[in-house]
């Protein structure tokens, strides 16, 4: 499965980094909201759902946690652990988030508002939709 990872751009001088997110420059989408997700506990899985519409990039700031991407078809496992890394996860992709370390945070930056009816939480519906059936 194709995996969609961008590197960022780090500036850094003796003070230290800095990475600038651009909305359709590096990041590929115009950016509606952020937000960040942090203090998992190591054993929790998180995300289980797909997006009809949503587009969004994953960018582990902090710490680092797996993310496992599923097309219906197939599925990928990618580690996030640089906060000069993003993984792009297009719509109709289902996803799950888990071995968060404890200093973890995950941000997230996403091309549309908060919107509960995007979402497909039944992963057997989801691979009805995206295979067709
Ligand atoms: C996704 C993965 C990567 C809001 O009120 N506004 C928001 O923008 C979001 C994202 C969530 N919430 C509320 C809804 C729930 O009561 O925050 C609570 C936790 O959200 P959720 O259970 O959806 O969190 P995750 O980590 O399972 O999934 C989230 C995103 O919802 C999802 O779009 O792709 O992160």
């Amino acid at each position: 499965m194709e995996l969609n990872k961008l590197i960022f751009k780090i500036n850094g001088d003796e003070r230290g980094s800095l990475i600038a997110l651009e909305q359709n420059k590096n990041i590929p989408f115009s950016i509606k909201r952020v937000y960040y997700i942090f203090d998992n506990k190591n054993s929790v899985v998180r995300g289980c759902h797909a997006h009809k519409k949503l587009k969004q990039v994953l960018i582990c700031v902090n710490g680092s946690c797996n993310i496992k991407m599923d097309n219906g078809f197939e599925s990928t496992i990618v580690k996030l652990d640089s906060p000069s890394e993003g993984l792009l996860i297009d719509s109709f992709i289902w996803r799950e988030m888990y071995d968060f370390s404890f200093d973890a945070v995950l941000l997230v930056l996403a091309s549309e508002l908060y919107d509960p009816s995007d979402y497909i939480r039944d992963y057997n519906e989801f691979k009805e939709i995206v295979r067709g059936e």
